[in-house]
């Protein structure tokens, strides 16, 4: 199923690559037709082209509105062999091969906060997208492509078999153009009906059209009776899990994947050297510091039966030294850093099961959050709102100490990464004992009391986080009499007088922060 390409097409407005294509296919005598600015581009090359209303006996009209809506453009992509043979001769309609096309750049002129609502519009395509569908429909008989991207293989594989391409590759170009329209289509309907009464754009469109690529199939989902798949933004944002690569070991699993989400994010908040160890989506112990060794000690020391077979983020490039550490200590599902020593990758193969996951620093911050309820969606902006110093309210009798004040601020960064309810307790810039997920604010205090107490960690004179306000004064009563000595969390309670009163009783010093980082 080979075809031979003697008639090209090109209408491209992203002219990367278009002389180098047009190059190699005239050098294999392939008639070259072109709209507008593509055949003013190819010709200054030297290169011979014929324009698209020579053939259609129409001129580019309406500024380009109409230039190749025509049967006899049409009638070219979409005639079968055989069957339409009699009467495109009838009509005089001549095959095209091969269409080169890309779209009018809408997602870009879109997102200019500087384009006016004419030049968005005028940036509709539809000339474009009707010949993409053309092209893509007879793939039995047309190759379409759509991306610069794309040319080298054309080219390369057009040399090695005698101007011909492929039934399978014709397929593969089809099913890449129609995504394209589709991701195009998806676009122009999210920004049209994003568009407020008031001419201001709405955070959430009326219709909800999604872009995602597929990054991998998975083994299976959350459990092994679930089907699960990998999708990541069809833009990935840089700095996201979705920018990863695995270096080594295993299959990545979709509960992999959503842990080293949440220790991702929740390492590279830290500046200083930091290291977080997540299990089952929560952080069984987090410490920043001096280095990779001296934090991954100081979080595993949190929770070591945690620990075991966690996911362990580190915001530094991470070192031979501390790989060594802890392949040689624990089983570790899976290993993220920015970067790695060579030595820490020698290390890792030693354990090739071990996923080694290499995540780039990028100052992007994934924007939406989604959950599936029932056949609906929830959509939400991010929670990446971050608490400065001076937005902290001193309400107790006694201000927290410089030292308190550096813990509750890494507390208070802990604390969002921990599903709710949440309760933090921190001494020297690391986790003593976290408390998650409990229905119960105060049950949530007393297991980071019992978590610190089974690793034997002290935690009197630590400080406390609180994801979200204490509800009654039993919370901060279950934190003194583990010892806790100051405390950060929202405020807003009916009871917050009651609350900052029990603190004072105890002598603990306690800031609000005004903000609330529920996480479910
Ligand atoms: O304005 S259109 O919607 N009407 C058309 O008939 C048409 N034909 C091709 N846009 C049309 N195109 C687009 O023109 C192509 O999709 C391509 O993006 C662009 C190339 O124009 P030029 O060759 O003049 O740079």
């Amino acid at each position: 199923d080979r075809l031979p390409v003697r008639r090209a097409l090109l209408s491209v407005s992203d002219k990367t690559g278009l002389i180098d294509l047009a190059k190699a296919l005239a050098a294999r005598n392939v008639e070259l037709l072109s709209t507008g600015g593509t055949a003013k581009a190819i010709r200054e090359a030297g290169l011979a082209v014929k324009d698209v209303g020579d053939v259609t006996g129409f001129p580019e009209m309406m500024d380009g509105r109409v230039k190749t809506l025509h049967p006899l453009v049409h009638g070219g992509l979409l005639g079968r062999a055989g069957l339409d043979d009699e009467v495109m001769t009838r009509h005089g309609i001549a095959r095209i091969d091969l269409l080169v096309l890309n779209l009018y750049p809408f997602e870009k002129v879109s997102a200019d906060p500087g384009s006016s609502m004419d030049d968005i519009v005028e940036n509709i395509d539809i000339g474009g997208p009707a010949m993409l569908r053309s092209a893509a429909k007879n793939f039995a008989r047309v190759a379409v492509a759509t991306d610069p991207a794309q040319y080298a293989g054309l080219v390369k594989e057009l040399n090695a078999n005698d101007g011909t391409l492929s039934g399978k590759t014709r397929f593969a170009l089809s099913v890449a153009a129609f995504n394209r329209v589709a991701q195009y289509d998806a676009c122009i309907s999210d920004y049209l009906s994003s568009i407020s009464d008031d001419g201001s754009r709405a955070l959430f469109p009326a219709q909800q059209n999604s872009n995602f690529v597929k990054v991998m199939d998975l083994r299976y989902g959350e459990n092994p009776h679930q089907h699960g798949a990998f999708y990541r933004d069809l833009w990935p944002v840089p700095g996201t899990l979705a920018t990863f690569t695995q270096l080594q070991g295993k299959e990545l699993s979709y509960n992999n994947l959503a842990d080293a989400d949440a220790a991702w994010e929740c390492v590279r908040q830290f500046d200083k050297p930091a290291c977080v160890i997540v299990k089952h989506a929560n952080p069984c112990g987090v410490a920043e510091g001096n280095g990779c060794l001296d934090t991954y000690e100081a979080a595993y020391a949190t929770d070591p039966t945690s620990a075991f077979g966690g996911i362990i983020a580190f915001n530094k490039p991470l070192d031979a030294a501390t790989a060594k550490t802890i392949l040689d200590r624990q089983f570790v599902e899976v290993l993220i850093a920015p970067d790695y020593e060579p030595g820490a990758l020698d290390y890792a193969k030693k354990k090739a099961n071990v996923r080694v996951l290499r995540i780039p620093h990028g100052d992007g911050r994934n924007n939406m959050d989604v959950k599936r309820v029932g056949s609906g969606l929830l959509m939400q902006t991010a929670d990446i709102r971050e608490v400065g110093r001076d937005e902290l309210k001193v309400v107790t009798r006694l201000a927290p100490t410089e030292a308190q004040m550096a813990d509750l601020l890494f507390a208070w960064r802990v604390a969002k990464f921990v599903k709710s309810n949440a309760i933090v307790y921190v001494r020297d810039q690391r986790t003593v004992g976290v408390g998650a997920g409990q229905m119960s604010r105060v049950v949530s205090a007393k297991i980071a009391a019992l978590k610190a107490e089974e690793a034997g960690l002290e935690v009197v004179g630590s400080v406390m986080a609180s994801d979200a306000f204490f509800p009654f004064r039993d919370g901060i009563d279950a934190a003194a009499a583990a010892g806790i000595k100051a405390v950060i969390q929202p405020g807003g309670s009916m009871r917050d007088n009651e609350v900052i009163a029990a603190a004072d009783e105890h002598g603990i010093a306690m800031v609000f922060t005004g903000i609330r980082h529920f996480r479910h």
